[in-house]
């Protein structure tokens, strides 16, 4: 019995010296950029209540404030939402775009353009035809509700559109058009 007691106590003393290095580091995880949550909640109806109450992470619903919300994007290619909802209250609606990574625009070059499902392939493949210089988005492409420039590390932007252009046939999604990004950078936007 006493063996087996100090073989278990070593264990333990082992498994905690093991686990000691590490211990320290989650304790402050990186806290995601401050939101106006306590605010949005208040005014909001009670559905938004989960969106507003954490903050906006890869997959999540962005946070959604005065008829406006701020996208980030990364050098890790991606948004920092998955879905955007539009409130049907909003006549118009701004959406405002970082790109917080570091890299150049040529390399790792954000942008956010909208359009129906049905339409997206068609607007990428248009888009990586017309190129760099027009921001990976052919011009006056009737398909294309509402995008942002091309930015790079660093820089921010931001488009503004009628809600009623996204109350037609959707669904409707929100990507990047710098070629190959569309893959990971997009989302569904809805008016709701
Ligand atoms: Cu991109």
């Amino acid at each position: 019995m006493n063996i087996r007691l100090t073989m278990l106590t070593a264990a333990c003393a082992l498994a905690l010296a093991g686990c000691a290095d590490k211990s320290e580091a989650p304790a402050a995880p990186a806290a995601a950029p401050a939101t106006e949550a306590p605010a949005a909640a208040a005014e909001a109806p009670a559905a938004e209540a989960p969106a507003a109450a954490e903050a906006p992470a890869a997959g999540a619903a962005a946070v959604v404030a005065d008829c406006s919300t701020t996208i980030e994007s990364t050098d890790a290619m991606q948004y920092n939402a998955a879905s955007i909802a539009v409130p049907a209250s909003c006549t118009e609606f701004t959406i405002n775009l970082k790109h917080t990574g570091t890299m150049p625009v040529g390399a790792m070059g954000h942008n956010l353009v909208i359009s129906s499902q049905a339409d997206m392939a068609g607007v990428l493949a248009d888009g990586v035809a017309a190129g760099a210089a027009s921001d990976y988005v052919k011009a006056d492409d009737a398909r294309v509700i509402a995008h942002t420039k091309l930015i790079g590390g660093g820089e921010s932007t931001s488009v503004t559109f009628p809600v009623a252009k996204l109350q037609g046939a959707g669904p409707f999604e929100f990507f990047c058009s710098f070629p190959g990004h569309s893959a990971m950078m997009k989302g569904s936007i809805a008016v709701q």
